[in-house]
């Protein structure tokens, strides 16, 4: 059998400099504010800095579970949720501290969630891999790799059935695309027509699994949509402009055409699967990671680029920085403050629903509150 090109190699050093021409231009980015575009740099290091500062404490052994972590993926969460309206939902997989931190959520409550503390978004029951802020449309954070994908499916369904305009933004990892769940899911989404937007983050490693040995590909994992009538699409994930301009057709094709759509998104994780990857250091060189965050770090090239658009100084970045550690730290504080959950509470918010008597518990109608 002849090999398969890899079309998405790992970067080298001479693909270092973005057209800077490019996304700004698109209507979605062209009417952006100076405010808003620092805001964007302001949620990706405040992702950042949390989950360095999760770090610090997972290696003092005061967590448990596992701790997986998004660093280096950061434009991809805030650059796709920057774009959620009102009756848009997201779910993704365990690697979520990104996604919730870019929704909404605080950091105290996911800081505490990951000490297990009784404050924390989950009660302390879930940990890192189960965020969720049903108040902000977020719907985790889940273990079984694929296993969101016919979940993201179900949100769909249920804005179509409600007559809502709005879509679900799945995002699961490039490994996911492995799933029998998902071919399902992408099977019923063209068939029903309903507005997903599937988003692989694909950051080129599943576990310590590089993806040509773990992908049958032609061009591109998103590709394979074609097998399903879905329009598909790649965006560069480094670059916040074009993850915006590539969402934001798919949304709209969502919510105007009630239609499905498969974006992969190229980007890279620094740290290994999980901080508990005993594999770290032997699927990949230290080369390569130095790579990507010399020439590929999604908020080094947001702020040049602010820097060079004239909205933003050194200085104000250092300022920003400086408030998300703080922050970080803060968070840290409050869950170490925290208590731990009492162990009569074990049973409760398991099936939060029926706990809290709602509609969704009574008549097994999940995730819509209205
Ligand atoms: C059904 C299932 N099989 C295996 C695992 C173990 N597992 C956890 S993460 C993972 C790799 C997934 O990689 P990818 O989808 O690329 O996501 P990433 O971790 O890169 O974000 C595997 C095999 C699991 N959690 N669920
Ligand atoms: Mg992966």
């Amino acid at each position: 059998m002849p090999k398969l090109p890899n079309p998405m190699p790992i970067a080298t050093d001479d693909e270092v400099a973005l057209d800077p021409a490019d996304y700004a231009r698109a209507e979605i980015n062209a009417s952006l504010k100076p405010k808003q575009k620092i805001g964007f740099l302001r949620e990706m290091i405040r992702i950042r800095r949390f989950e360095q500062t999760s770090l610090k404490y997972y290696n003092q052994g005061v967590m448990g579970g596992f701790l997986h972590l998004y660093i280096g993926q950061e434009a991809v969460a805030v650059g796709t949720v920057s774009l959620l309206g009102k009756n848009d939902h997201v779910i993704t997989a365990y690697r979520d501290h990104g996604h919730a931190l870019a929704v909404g959520m605080g950091m105290n409550e996911c800081m505490a969630e990951l000490f297990g503390k009784a404050t924390g978004c989950s009660r302390g029951k879930g940990g890192s891999m189960h965020f969720f802020a049903p108040d902000k449309n977020y719907w985790g954070g889940h273990g079984i790799v694929g296993g969101q994908t016919p979940l993201g499916l179900g949100l769909a369904y249920g804005l179509k059935y409600k007559g809502l305009k709005g879509c679900a933004l799945c995002f699961m990892g490039d490994g996911a695309v492995n799933q029998g769940a998902y071919h399902e899911s992408l099977n019923l989404a063209a068939l029903w027509k309903l507005p997903v937007v599937y988003i692989i983050e694909n950051n080129k490693y599943s576990m310590g699994t590089t993806l040509e040995r773990s992908s049958a590909m032609r061009n591109c994992l998103a590709e394979r949509a074609d097998g399903y009538g879905i329009v598909w699409d790649i965006a560069n994930g480094e670059d916040l402009y074009e993850v915006r301009a590539k969402t934001a057709s798919a949304m709209r094709r969502a919510h105007d055409q009630s239609l499905p759509t498969v974006l992969e998104v190229d980007t890279y994780r620094y740290y290994g699967h999980s901080v508990a990857d005993a594999n770290a250091k032997k699927y990949r060189s230290p080369e390569e990671i130095e790579r990507y965050k010399n020439h590929h770090d999604p908020i080094r090239l947001w702020k040049k680029r602010l820097i060079d658009e004239g909205v933003l100084t050194e200085a104000d970045a250092d300022a920003i920085d400086e408030a998300a550690k703080e922050e970080a730290d803060t968070a840290a504080q409050f869950a170490i403050d925290s208590d731990t959950p009492a162990p009569e509470t074990i049973f409760e918010d398991v099936y939060w629903e029926v706990d809290n008597k709602t509609e969704a518990g009574s008549t097994g109608k999940h995730f819509f509150s209205e």
